[in-house]
């Protein structure tokens, strides 16, 4: 007979979750003891950090991930994590642990009252186990739900006393099911969608995040070619990843995130088929029609909760590739004229100090082909698009949900899930503080994350919002004398703090490839920096 940990871990392990990022307590030791040694277990010094690193891990590896928090408090610092996750579309197995269960009624110190309440909005499913042995079971459930699309985290609340107790002897089933979790298209559907293409005089491909984590790249590329479709990606809001390569010469930029600009925009088109993201992500709120006269719109989507809430456009539900591969069974080449390219990205002159659209163009530079970019970096998300023009999948992580402390997190979960590709995680000087304690990480662990982060001494991003919000005298906006570098030596990442564009080349020339997590720290100039 097993143990409640035998079962549990089993079911990690045939679940290929053998590494478990987390922060410990008390009521989570129970659960590690005896830890196996096919096993990793990755400590993130504060929740956030864990979550975020999970995070990265899940979707660079294509893996559910588990993150283990230390019960109501160790949660509370990581909802900012786990709302970022339903955004990103993250399947995450969200373990914590709880008081042993003769002390839940009487609600002694650290139980984790309501635990299944605090992360409701945020969560799929979230369940605490009437019995012990049913543990195994709830986690496998957890582990499913997370994996079914909408990808998403789940979370189970574990009783400290039950990884000793014997597993129920049916548990064995649980390790055997395999769920195929995507769902196919209507194919009457997709037909009515063929001839709405056929008949597009002006038809337009919106690429959402999820044309990458469905493993949709080249479909999106072979339907946008096939119908010489112009393609637009998804307002940068709310694209956690890329889903089509923006170097390619049917690539038309990035979609602004708000009402009125999005038409104006897309004035002209007569069809907008978006692919793997919600319509639309908006941010901030500038009203305007919803869509461009004489325009209709079709989203493909594999997320129920983002068909049924968009403004407009009809919509069909499914898995991203599987309805671009129906596509493509059903549309022939289309005779329409190339849209001209994008202008190739410039720099503008070097000043002092630099500005972020420099520091991009100089990364963009020095960028490995096979390089992955986790940004954070507010006020310049634009320009590194635009200048680094990726266009391989599953180079490029953001966070959806707008939840700073996912960037420098991720970035670590990213680099362990691809050991083999660099990883620059580019970050703001004021966003790399939600996850700072994450470079301790990183250095711990060896993570080589090169860390580019953007000193501009301010919250630029917000100084911009409170332009357009007509916001005057809001204090908290400056951020003076912030070394990022210096802490980043204090957690024993290498750093250094460069300015002008020849110390940046060499700087990230050297860093990146290196093989140890290295920080480089540059002064930029203030402002919204778009090319
Ligand atoms: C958890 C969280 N808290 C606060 C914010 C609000 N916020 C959005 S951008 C931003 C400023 C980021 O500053 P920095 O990283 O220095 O980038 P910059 O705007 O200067 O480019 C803040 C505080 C947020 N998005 N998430």
């Amino acid at each position: 007979m097993s143990s409640v940990r035998e079962a549990a871990f089993e079911l990690f392990r045939e679940h290929g979750m053998t590494t478990i990022f987390g922060n410990p307590g008390s009521t989570e030791l129970p659960m590690l003891a005896e830890f196996p040694d096919d096993f990793r277990y990755v400590l993130g010094l504060q929740e956030a950090v864990a979550v975020g690193m999970a995070d990265g891990f899940a979707q660079a590896s294509g893996r559910t991930t588990h993150v283990n928090l230390h019960t109501a408090p160790g949660v509370g610092n990581g909802m900012g994590g786990i709302f970022n996750a339903q955004a990103n579309h993250t399947p995450l197995l969200v373990t914590a642990g709880q008081q042993v269960r003769a002390h839940i009624t009487m609600q002694a110190n650290l139980t984790n009252r309501d635990a299944t309440r605090v992360v409701h909005p945020f969560v799929k499913w979230s369940f605490e186990p009437p019995r012990a042995q049913d543990v195994p079971h709830a986690l496998a459930r957890a582990i499913h739900t997370a994996s079914l699309a909408p990808k998403g985290p789940a979370f189970v609340s574990l009783p400290m006393d039950d990884w000793t107790e014997e597993a129920e002897a049916e548990s064995g089933h649980l390790l055997e099911r395999v769920a195929e979790t995507r769902m196919g298209p209507d194919a009457a559907a997709i037909e009515s969608l063929a001839q709405r293409l056929a008949a597009a005089g002006s038809p337009v491909l919106v690429a959402g995040p999820d044309i990458d984590a469905s493993g949709a790249w080249n479909d999106a590329v072979a339907l946008a070619e096939r119908q010489t479709l112009p393609v637009f990606a998804s307002p940068a809001t709310g694209g956690g990843r890329l889903g089509f390569p923006e170097g390619h010469p049917l690539f038309q930029g990035v979609l602004p995130p708000a009402i009125g600009p999005v038409s104006e925009t897309l004035k002209g088109r007569d069809l907008i088929l978006v692919v793997g993201s919600s319509v639309f992500p908006y941010y901030p709120y500038i009203p305007g029609p919803l869509l461009p006269e004489g325009a209709s719109l079709v989203a493909i989507t594999n997320d129920p909760d983002e068909a049924a809430r968009a403004p407009m456009g009809d919509v069909i539900l499914a898995d991203p590739k599987l309805a671009l591969l129906a596509l493509l069974d059903e549309v022939g080449e289309a005779n329409r004229a190339e849209p001209d390219p994008l202008p190739e990205p410039t720099a503008g002159d070097e000043t002092d100090p630099l500005s972020a659209t420099v520091v991009h163009n100089t990364l963009a530079q020095v960028f490995p082909d096979d390089g992955i970019v986790v940004l954070e970096s507010p006020s310049s998300t634009l320009s590194l698009r635009n200048q680094l023009r990726i266009s391989r999948p599953g180079s490029y992580y953001f966070g959806a949900g707008g939840g700073l402390g996912f960037g420098l997190a991720a970035a670590i979960g990213v680099q362990l899930a691809q050991p083999d590709r660099p990883v620059v995680c580019v970050l703001g000087e004021g966003s790399a503080q939600y996850a700072i304690t994450g470079l301790w990480t990183a250095a711990a662990y060896e993570v080589p994350v090169t860390f580019l982060v953007l000193r501009n001494e301010e919250y630029s991003i917000l100084k911009w919002f409170a332009n357009i919000e007509e916001v005057q005298g809001a204090p908290g906006l400056d951020l003076p004398a912030l070394e990022v570098a210096k802490v980043a030596a204090a957690y024993g990442v290498s750093s250094s703090a460069v300015s002008g564009r020849d110390e940046l080349h060499a700087g990230l020339e050297a860093a990146i490839g290196s093989g140890r997590p290295q920080l480089i720290e540059v002064p930029v100039a203030p402002g919204m920096a778009l090319f």
